[in-house]
């Protein structure tokens, strides 16, 4: 086993086709800069870059929308994006773009080289096309019902509700996002990784090696992929925003935005040193992925697979991921408004940086999805930040200009010094968790020294041994002692909260150990609290993005047209629910048993989360009944019943106005 002697720390590339919200922040911005903030704390040697991912079909979306050019987008929004992080205390040592020409060049040598040493498989495939957008569809901009759970807006390559990786043929009633027409096939040329064969001659064993060295939850993942077994996958695409494929053949084309996208950590270390390859080409360095859960598979399966067949390049040692987080009970959604965004933070509370990274990191969801919710803020900030640690350091200031002209007073060989040595075995706890990536853990360790501090003092009480016999001396010492839990649980605090670390290192005029005999300034508070107004307007703020929301329904598109003849292909009857249960397995998926007059069907119907099985009973609905059967998780679903949802996703069923015989034909 190599010696480790560097650190390379890469954060997930935002996209650049919005503003950050408090999801992208606990779920990669955070843990990574709390992990590096500690290595370089202990004088480590790290390299911490991200950048925002330009490409992909998100931006390209939003410039049709707003009929400007992806440049566009994507300027504005790395501006925004680079500007809200530095705000708020994230200093990465290059945060850089995947539109600049340094990175292109990097992403098409890199494919280049798998290309000359013909790693890929060209493939003329049949690819969804949009004839009314004149262009071919990326995975993205095909959405359709997931085969797996039902999910009806699952995208051409990953299903957002359960996580499955998707080729866009896997989707049922796959229709295109440009103009919510049914695409056509039509063939066109593309060059393939070979993650089957990648995966018996490579993965299968990398992978494995991971068992206990990765959080079970992403070594779980990913080893269901690997158990799934893995196809081929096209690493270009036929669009015209992204970097071009640099082949004679690749006119029109670009490459797979996660393809490039995982080649912007390179780019973005050739970009600020010299000697790249010392971070990329030397297993001397641990190369450590920070990203949120919708991204695993792509960290650990596809850019190392492209990192193995290049040859020249470390593989990640670890992939931290975190889960989701989620606001008051419900799914962050930058389409729906339903966020925190972190300019806006800044804006409402400003100053307030530390307050948001402890509590992001008290509800970390590092092994499953959490809450934010702002009353929990609330209680955080005022029962914790202002109650245990404030208070702390402000009564321990307050009395050492009380009772020793503002000197930090001589050390003496006395009894108390156990409550230091405890603290210097929670400071030891602090680096062992942060260097597990468990940062609530770690927090928690750090608070624990603050409630060391604080009952010691409570207990120590120098306010009454002022007045006994040798009261001075006592206070003294009780401060000394007091002092220097401060300056440790300050030196401990520089990764969670930089900016409290800070302030306190001003105040014991040191950054390291305590000189007795020299000055301390005069008390600064560290927190005030968080007033009831205030959260009051943030769910006032929340609740009115809701509602602005649904003034704006985001109707979808009239289909194309079809003609009659199309219409009464479909074969359209009032159906009775006789049975209905659970699907194993699927979160959406119902089974019904469907009376349809003729015959009773089995029908699966991703209507779990809307309907409880046992109200459905007795129910009348209107049938499709001459769809072809399709399986789903190992059951034959034969027809679907029609429902109708609205712009807030809500279902209800469509069904005669009254009771009517199972069988009769809808016209
Ligand atoms: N742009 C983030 C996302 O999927 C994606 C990460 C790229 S990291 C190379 O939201
Ligand atoms: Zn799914």
């Amino acid at each position: 086993m190599t010696q480790v002697k560097r650190h390379l720390v890469t954060c997930a590339l935002p996209y650049a086709n919005g503003p950050l919200h408090i999801g992208h922040i606990a779920g990669c911005f955070l843990p990574s800069d709390i992990y590096v903030r500690h290595l370089k704390s202990k004088g480590e040697e790290v390299l911490f870059v991200c950048g925002t991912d330009e490409h992909g079909v998100p931006i390209t979306l939003k410039a049709k929308k707003e009929g400007v050019s992806p440049q566009e987008i994507v300027n504005r929004n790395y501006e925004v994006i680079k500007d809200s992080l530095t705000k708020w205390g994230i200093h990465f040592d290059n945060f850089s773009r995947t539109s600049r020409p340094i990175h292109h060049q990097t992403s098409q040598d890199f494919f280049t080289v798998l290309y000359d040493k013909g790693v890929f498989l060209e493939e003329v495939t049949e690819q969804f096309y949009d004839k009314e957008a004149n262009q071919f569809l990326a995975d993205r901009y095909i959405i359709g019902e997931c085969p797996s759970c039902g999910f009806d807006s699952a995208y051409g390559d990953q299903c957002e509700n359960c996580g499955r990786t998707l080729s866009p043929s896997e989707l049922i009633n796959p229709k295109s996002s440009l103009t919510g027409n049914q695409p056509i096939k039509k063939a066109t040329k593309n060059w393939f990784l070979p993650l089957d064969k990648l995966q018996t001659e490579f993965l299968n064993d990398w992978v494995a090696t991971k068992k206990d060295v990765w959080k079970s939850h992403v070594y779980g993942q990913c080893n269901s992929w690997l158990t799934d077994g893995l196809q081929p996958r096209a690493m270009t695409r036929d669009l015209d925003w992204g970097v071009p494929v640099p082949l004679k053949e690749g006119k029109g084309k670009v490459l797979y935005v996660w393809f490039d996208a995982p080649i912007g950590y390179i780019s973005a270390t050739k970009e600020i040193e010299t000697d790249w390859k010392k971070w990329w080409q030397d297993d001397s360095t641990e190369l450590v992925h920070f990203l949120g859960k919708d991204n695993i598979v792509f960290h650990t399966i596809i850019f190392p697979s492209m990192l193995h067949a290049h040859g020249d390049f470390n593989l990640p040692t670890y992939v931290p991921a975190n889960e989701f987080l989620n606001l008051e009970g419900d799914k962050l959604s930058t389409s729906r408004n339903h966020a925190v965004w972190l300019h806006e933070y800044l804006e409402d509370f400003p100053g307030k940086s530390d307050e948001l990274r402890y509590v992001l990191t008290a509800i970390m969801p590092e092994t499953k999805d959490s809450d934010f919710s702002w009353k929990d803020f609330q209680a955080r900030v005022n029962n914790e930040l202002v109650a245990i640690l404030g208070n702390w350091v402000n009564r321990v200031m307050v009395l050492t200009h009380k009772y020793c002209d503002g000197i930090v007073p001589p050390n003496s060989d006395h009894v108390d010094y156990n409550q230091l040595e405890e603290a210097e075995a929670l400071v030891r706890q602090v680096d062992e968790s942060i260097l597990k990536f468990k940062f609530r853990d770690g927090q928690n360790h750090l608070m624990n020294i603050a409630r060391l501090g604080n009952k010691y003092f409570q207990d120590a009480a120098p306010w009454h041994a002022i007045k006994e016999d040798d009261g001075q001396q006592r206070v003294e010492q009780i401060l000394n002692v007091s002092l220097r839990l401060v300056q440790k649980f300050a030196a401990a605090a520089e990764a969670f909260l930089p900016g409290t670390s800070a302030k306190i290192k001003d105040m014991l005029q040191t950054g390291g150990e305590l000189m007795a005999g020299k000055p301390v300034t005069k008390p600064v508070l560290l927190f005030d609290k968080i007033e009831d107004e205030a959260i009051e307007a943030q769910l006032d703020k929340l609740a009115k993005q809701a509602s602005d929301n649904k003034q704006q329904p985001d109707l979808e598109p009239i289909k194309d047209t079809i003609t009659f003849d199309d219409f009464v292909k479909l074969d359209l009857r009032i159906g009775t629910i006789k049975e209905a249960s659970k699907v194993k397995k699927a979160d959406k998926l119902l089974q019904l048993s469907v009376d349809i007059g003729l015959e009773t069907r089995t029908i699966l119907s991703g209507i779990a989360e809307h309907f409880a099985p046992e109200e459905l009973v007795g129910k009348q609905a209107v049938v499709v009944c001459n769809l072809a059967p399709r399986k789903m998780r190992g059951v034959e679903s034969n027809g679907m019943l029609l429902m109708a949802e609205n712009t807030e996703g809500k279902l209800v069923f469509v069904q005669p106005e009254t009771e009517f015989p199972e069988g009769s034909i809808v016209r």
